[in-house]
């Protein structure tokens, strides 16, 4: 939940990357620092193991300055994907405000994403974070690759929700900002609900997502 001081000085929000093990959430990360300039970030810290799987979390931070006095850092870690380190999930997801859940395109991960979004469900509940509340998105990721389910599929299975879906492929660079934005839409809005990020801070949705993504270079990787 929001980090904010009484004197409306300084909140942070933290977004998380979640997923099975291999889906690609330390790839986004690495594709959002190559996209977004210097300027709008800070740099980009990893927790890997030798074969490059995360242990403990990745980070990458943002901080945007409101027309008030408040400043707002933004965290995004990702998670360890693998099922060994639940404990690890817990405490990355703890007092999130939002989150990315980034799944593995390849028919093969197809239980692999199903088992990780229910770990996410069951995980939420730990930290006491209701999930219908949460701002959520979806990525599909790794649409490069042969084998994977139709985008027809995928949306028909996640129609019935109101949850954005994304397609992507963040080895190329593709669908990564998209899915960011995403997210920092679906967070602009909560966040606005609560303390008044508009009518307080004089901070515009469109500045909110400006600010940190007309930083995007115009030339992504392809
Ligand atoms: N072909 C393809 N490979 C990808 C894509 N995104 C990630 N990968 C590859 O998939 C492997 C796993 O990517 P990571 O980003 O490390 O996966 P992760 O979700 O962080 O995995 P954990 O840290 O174990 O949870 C790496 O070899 C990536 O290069 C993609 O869009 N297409
Ligand atoms: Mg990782």
């Amino acid at each position: 939940m929001i980090e904010y001081d009484e004197q409306g000085k300084k909140m942070v929000l933290k977004l998380v990357y979640y997923g099975p093990a291999m889906s690609g959430k330390t790839k986004n990360l690495l594709s959002l620092h190559d996209l977004i300039e210097k300027k709008g970030r800070g740099d980009l810290m990893m927790l890997d193991t030798a074969d490059d799987r995360t242990i403990y979390f990745d980070l990458l931070p943002f901080l945007i300055a409101c027309p008030s006095v408040l400043k707002i850092k933004i965290k995004v870690y990702t998670v360890p994907g693998q099922v060994k380190h639940d404990a690890t999930r817990k405490a990355v997801l703890s007092r999130a405000d939002g989150v990315a859940f980034i799944a593995d395109s390849r028919l093969a991960e197809m239980q692999n994403n199903a088992e990780s979004f229910e770990n996410l469900e069951k995980n939420l509940g730990f930290v006491g974070i209701d999930i219908e509340k949460i701002p959520l998105v979806i990525q599909f990721n790794k649409r490069d690759l042969k084998d994977i389910i139709p985008e027809e599929e995928v949306r028909e299975t996640w129609g019935k929700t109101d949850l954005p879906i994304l397609m992507a492929s963040a080895l190329f660079g593709k669908g990564v900002t998209e899915t960011f934005w995403a997210l920092l839409e679906r967070t602009y809005e909560a966040i606005d609900a609560r303390i008044g990020l508009n009518a307080n801070h004089g901070l515009t949705r469109e500045s909110f997502l400006s600010r940190i993504l007309s930083l995007s270079t115009s030339n992504p990787k392809s």
